[in-house]
Formats: structure tokens, C-alpha cells, sequence
């Protein structure tokens, strides 16, 4: 485990957990979070041992609730163009990492923190989770990619309601709308004993027990899943995500031809023989 002041870097054998860690904040992203997240991007992309990055944030109340408002309520429009630039190269740097990374939404993901889980390519959320682009309510559009990938993710016109509106949306909707690929809730049995509705303390405390639970189930799903992708050669993993990412605004037949060349490419690499022969021999004995 290595850590930043906000940024947070454990690993589980191939697996690299990334934690956004200004809770105080809801681990809203000022300059310094953005940077730090950057040079943890670097390090990560760098490191031949990780294969699968799961990111999250810290505590059991929000992956992340966007940019900084303290920061930008005295921002002129030069400084605002310098925040929005580094934190969308910190974010396109994300989505073109040749290794797959998985967000684990894990509370509200708002603003720039439902972008920061826009560029990830696989979204597991926690049914407590809120999604949105609130940004219109504090006088901006979204800055850091939202006008773009979220309408590729969930169409224009509900993209445009979503940002019109502002509206935080519960992880529910989110997965109908295919902003999310799964929802992780507890089932009545993993849930803590019920409390007297009138007493306060007890409520609170049983909510704290559920968030924790259900944080606690949302990483654990999250890290079988990069266990399974790890477990797959490494260099289709990477073709396939490279793939996918440049034919989203090809044409067809140049994302067709595209994929040709990937796929012969891999014909080139020790996996694609050692794993075809394994295969073969096993259905032998
Ligand atoms: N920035 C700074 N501080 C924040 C942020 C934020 N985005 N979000 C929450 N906080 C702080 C609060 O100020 C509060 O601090 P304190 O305890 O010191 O008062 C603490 O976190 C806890 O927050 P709340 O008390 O508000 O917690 P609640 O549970 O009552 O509410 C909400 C939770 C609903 C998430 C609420 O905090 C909220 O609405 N936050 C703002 C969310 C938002 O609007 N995010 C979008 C920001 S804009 C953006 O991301 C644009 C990206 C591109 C910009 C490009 C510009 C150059």
C-alpha cells in the first residue's frame, strides 16, 4: 500500500485498489486531489505487475461529489480552463490505460466524480449510490467530459435531461439507463437486526452498519470480477479495451477493419499460443 494525501493505493496480488481520500469533502477533487490522482495514474500504467484497477472513494458516503466548489467560486476563466484541462487529461489518461479499470461507485458520484466513473470501463455501483451531472445548479455546464460521454453512454436526449436538470439519480435508474452495469444491494438476510423507528441513535448506527456492509459487498464484487479479467492474457484484455475505445467513433467498417489487425496482431503473442495449446491438451486427458 502507498500512499498520497489524497490518494490512496492498495494492491491485492494483480489487482491495484485506487481510493480517493478527502472524505471531509466527499471526496471532491480539488488541484491537488487531480494531480495526485494523475502521477497515481502514471505510477499504476507504469507497473507491469497490476492488471486490473478498481477505483473508489474513501468512506461509505461517496465515490466522489466532483470538482472543488470552494475552489472555483473565485476562479477567473483562465484558471478555470487550467482545472478543467488537467483534470480531463487526468481523466482521458484513465479511459486510454491499456488495463481495465472498474469503478466502484460507492455513494454519490456527482459532477466531475460521475465523469471521474464515466472514463472507467466497467461501473459496479452500491444501491445506495447517487449519479449526476448537478453542475447547472451552481451556474456551469459539466467541464471535465460530461457533455460527451455521457450522452454516449446513455444517448442525447436522456444525457440532456440528466444535465438540464441536474438531477441526481438513484443507482437503480443509473443501471436501467446503462450507466452502470450492476447494482450491489444486501439481500434481507445480510441485513442488521431492525431498531425501534423512534430511537434515533439506534437508526443511525444501524445505517452506519448497513453503508459499511454494503461497501464491504460492492469492493468484494469488484475485486472478483478484476480477479476473473486478471486470470485472462493480459494482451487480449488490452486489444479487446483499445478496440472497443477507438471503434466508438469510428465507422463501422474502419472499427471492422480495426479489429482484424488487432486480432491478427495477437496471434503474435505468447499467450494466444500457450493458452490455445493448453486448451487443446486438457481436452485430451
Ligand atoms: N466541493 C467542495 N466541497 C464539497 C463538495 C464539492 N463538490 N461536495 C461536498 N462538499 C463538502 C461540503 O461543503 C461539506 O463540507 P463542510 O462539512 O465543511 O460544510 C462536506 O463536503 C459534506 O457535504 P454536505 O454537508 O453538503 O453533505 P450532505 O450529505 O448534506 O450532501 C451532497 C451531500 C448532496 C453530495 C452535497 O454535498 C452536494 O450537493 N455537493 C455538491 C455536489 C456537486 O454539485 N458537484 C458538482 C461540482 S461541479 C463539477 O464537478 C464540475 C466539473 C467540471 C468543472 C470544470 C471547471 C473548470
Amino acid at each position: 500500500m502507498s500512499n498520497m494525501k489524497y490518494i490512496q493505493l492498495e494492491s491485492q496480488g494483480e489487482v491495484a485498489i485506487l481510493r480517493i481520500n478527502r472524505p471531509e469533502a466527499l471526496n471532491a477533487m480539488n488541484i491537488d486531489v487531480v494531480s495526485e490522482l494523475s502521477q497515481t495514474v502514471d505510477k499504476i500504467a507504469a507497473d507491469e505487475g497490476i492488471k486490473v484497477i478498481i477505483i473508489t472513494g474513501a468512506g461509505e458516503k461517496s465515490f466522489c461529489a466532483g470538482a472543488d466548489i470552494s475552489y472555483m467560486v473565485d476562479i477567473d476563466p483562465i484558471a478555470a480552463e487550467k482545472y478543467a484541462s488537467s483534470a480531463q487529461s487526468v481523466l482521458n489518461k484513465i479511459e486510454r490505460m491499456e488495463k481495465p479499470v472498474i469503478g466502484a461507485i460507492n455513494g454519490y458520484a456527482l459532477g466531475g466524480g460521475c465523469e471521474l466513473a464515466m472514463v472507467c470501463d466497467i461501473r459496479i455501483a452500491s444501491s445506495n449510490a447517487r449519479l449526476g451531472q448537478p453542475e447547472v445548479t451552481i451556474g456551469i455546464p459539466p467541464g471535465w467530459g460530461g457533455t460527451q460521454r455521457l450522452m454516449r453512454l446513455v444517448g442525447p436526449a436522456k444525457a440532456k435531461e440528466l444535465v438540464f436538470t441536474g438531477r441526481m439519480i438513484p443507482a437503480e435508474e443509473a443501471f436501467r439507463l446503462g450507466l452502470v452495469n450492476s447494482v450491489i444491494s444486501l439481500t434481507p438476510d445480510e441485513l442488521p437486526p431492525e431498531v425501534a423507528a423512534d430511537d434515533k441513535d439506534k437508526q443511525k448506527e444501524r445505517n452506519n452498519q448497513i453503508a459499511k456492509l454494503l461497501n464491504n459487498k460492492l469492493m468484494n464484487e469488484c475485486i472478483a470480477m478484476a480477479k476473473q479479467i486478471s486470470k485472462n492474457s493480459f494482451n487480449a484484455v488490452k486489444v479487446s479495451k483499445m478496440l472497443v475505445n477507438r471503434g466508438m467513433d469510428a465507422d463501422l467498417d474502419t472499427g471492422l477493419r480495426l479489429e482484424i489487425y488487432g486480432w491478427s496482431l495477437c496471434f503474435a503473442h505468447e499467450d494466444r499460443k500457450k493458452m490455445m495449446s493448453d486448451f487443446l491438451n486438457k481436452s485430451k486427458k
